[in-house]
């Protein structure tokens, strides 16, 4: 209970309307925790792991139709369709409402009913928001315990504030048929249905910090965006910080906890976030960045020694893996992880190589940012961190080179706004398929993409220091089919010349397409990559990017007049720069 007497009539409601066999309101406290997770090994929902090696460690078997966010059935209902955009899936609002209705209805017969406020963001930031989930899922509430800052501080801060985004969500019965994941900006609200996994489930992630807040951020003048936020610091000391957008499992999480190589000596990177990131301008006219996560909901395959050291080390302890394998002594097991053998797979087969991977290839780990041995403490600081460099990228086997330069802000959101990547595991559907993924927001922009556009545009021209923007690329591949790049912590060099292009040094070369690393600009000592490989990363084709640039017109004008202008005119600027 609660002295916000719209929380206590909205959560009367709910349950007259669901009928659980109890409420229980989340406190966040330790012995509730230890409580749900006797609940969840008594229904068989936790696996207890190794507690030598792993102690407070749990796997989680996800039903097998329901490892991953589900795209087509995900809706953002606006009263009026054109807002929602070509880009989201719509349904009108009276009619969402009433076939969410038809399912919630005594879905929690038989079930405790969990009240879970949480705030998104330092408890005490003013850029940080509110919500509170009501779940049948004991699963979602552990998660979101290391996910979100919930329980009584979140409770206080709502009781404060009034406000709050509301998220239903039942797990219902896992049928497909019986799944939707419906947003309603307007009012602030989320329901969802029918499935337990991740961005479907733990609703403060992808539902209200990306769908819901880019709606609010938009109307209110910041960002709500799919980035991990970084801060390099140099052997001086000085930390600079960088937001960069990747699509879904294609290297946030990596490029957060990065190590700089033994080429680097002195220099070392912070982890702020690896996957949410929301943006304000500070009065400074700089962009002023929090993570309203807690902690990370990470792909588990390929995080291993040499990738990412630093996940790996927060992974021993305290955590949840979903839909990963397990060896013949209980320890969690996934493609890449380095070391031991595993005998069950992620359905609890017994492990056969030609059946299946031992981990379902969106496999995660859940875990408390804090465990991280590179958590920056300034992820913490109510005002944030200010940004000195944004990038955006995309799983691109040709064509787009390792790094590029915008010419502008508008030139900068036309890199972000003509982004494209193959498909990854992370949602339901084929994998390896090349996809437009603006700014990787594709399946979590809340509104219409064209206003996206416009709003990221108008925003680059109210303030006085907007950072500079850059497209880069990890995942070139040779004729072979193999990375040309070596990534992970190689991709320091590209940081390097990032942070240097931001303080106005390190050498570039104006190209039609932006700004490339001029020769010997990016550091390669101690890299053993061979010239041509590295020229072929840099090198513009410029008869392919005539080619890229029809389909990326194309790409924007299925918009319509909503387009902003300003992108047609920088794309044709890059069109005449290539023509000459
Ligand atoms: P979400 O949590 O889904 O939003 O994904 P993410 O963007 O945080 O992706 P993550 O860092 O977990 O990386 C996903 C996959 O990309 C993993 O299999 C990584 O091994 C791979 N990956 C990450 N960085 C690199 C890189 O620099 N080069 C190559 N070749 N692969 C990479
Ligand atoms: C993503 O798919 O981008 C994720 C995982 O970060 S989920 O929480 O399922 O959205
Ligand atoms: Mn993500």
């Amino acid at each position: 209970m609660t002295n916000n007497q719209a929380l206590n009539e909205w959560v009367a409601s709910v349950a007259e309307l669901t009928r659980p066999d109890d409420v229980r309101w989340v406190s966040g406290d330790d012995d509730e925790h230890r409580e749900l997770v006797q609940v969840l090994m008594d229904s068989g929902d936790f696996i207890e792991l190794n507690q030598e090696t792993h102690p407070g460690c749990y796997l989680h078997r996800s039903d097998p139709g329901d490892v991953a966010r589900v795209e087509h059935l995900t809706f953002v209902c606006t009263s009026e369709a054109e807002d929602a955009g070509p880009n989201n899936n719509w349904m009108e609002p009276g009619q969402a409402r009433e076939k969410m209705h038809g399912l919630f209805e005594g879905c929690m017969q038989g079930r405790t009913m969990y009240v879970i406020p949480y705030c998104m963001g330092p408890i005490d930031s003013p850029l940080s928001r509110c919500g509170v989930e009501i779940t049948d899922s004991p699963y979602v509430v552990v998660n979101m315990r290391l996910m979100t800052r919930m329980g009584q501080p979140a409770l206080a801060r709502i009781e404060r504030e009034g406000g709050f985004v509301r998220g239903l969500h039942s797990t219902g019965d896992l049928d497909p048929d019986r799944r939707y994941i419906m947003h309603f900006p307007e009012d602030l609200e989320i329901q969802s249905f029918g499935s337990g996994y991740g961005g479907n489930a733990l609703l403060g992630k992808k539902c209200h910090a990306l769908r819901i807040a880019s709606y609010q951020a938009r109307d209110e003048g910041w960002l709500a965006e799919h980035m991990l936020i970084l801060g390099v610091e140099n052997p001086q000391g000085e930390t600079h910080y960088i937001a960069a957008a990747f699509p879904s499992a294609c290297g946030k999480t990596n490029l957060a906890m990065l190590i700089p190589p033994e080429s680097y000596p002195g220099w070392k990177v912070w982890t702020v976030g690896d996957d949410i990131c929301w943006m304000r301008p500070g009065d400074d006219g700089r962009l002023w960045a929090i993570n309203p996560e807690a902690g990370f909901f990470g792909v588990a395959p390929g995080t291993g020694p040499k990738t990412n050291p630093n996940a790996l080390a927060m992974l021993d302890h305290d955590a949840i893996f979903t839909n990963v394998g397990v060896t013949a002594d209980n320890q969690p097991w996934w493609e890449g992880i380095g070391s031991g053998q595993p005998v069950t797979d992620w359905q609890g087969r017994s492990y056969d190589p030609e059946v299946s991977k031992a981990a379902h290839p969106n496999s995660r780990f859940t875990v408390s940012a804090k465990q991280c041995p590179t958590y920056s403490p300034q992820a913490e600081a109510p005002r944030g961190v200010p940004i000195s460099a944004i990038i955006f990228g995309g799983r691109r086997q040709h064509l787009v080179p390792l790094v590029q330069q915008s010419d502008s802000w508008a030139h900068g959101v036309l890199l972000g706004a003509s982004m494209a990547s193959e498909t990854t595991a992370a949602a339901t559907g084929e994998v390896g398929v090349v996809r437009r993924d603006p700014m990787a927001m594709k399946p979590f922009c809340g509104y219409n993409y064209a206003d996206y556009f416009s709003h990221w545009l108008e925003l680059g021209e109210q303030i006085a220091n907007p950072p500079p923007i850059f497209h880069v690329n990890w995942f070139r591949k040779d004729a072979a089919g193999n990375f040309m790049w070596p990534g992970f912590c190689e991709n320091m060099r590209v940081l390097e010349w990032v942070i240097q292009r931001s303080q106005g040094a390190a050498g570039a070369k104006d190209t039609p397409i932006g700004k490339l690393p001029s020769e010997h600009a990016l550091n390669t000592d101690g890299l053993e990559i061979d010239p041509q490989t590295l020229s072929a990363l840099l090198a513009v084709d410029e008869q392919a990017w005539l080619a890229e640039l029809d389909q990326i017109r194309e790409y924007l004008e299925g918009y319509g007049d909503r387009a902003p202008q300003a992108l047609f005119t920088e794309l044709e600027r890059v069109r005449a720069n290539l023509v000459n």
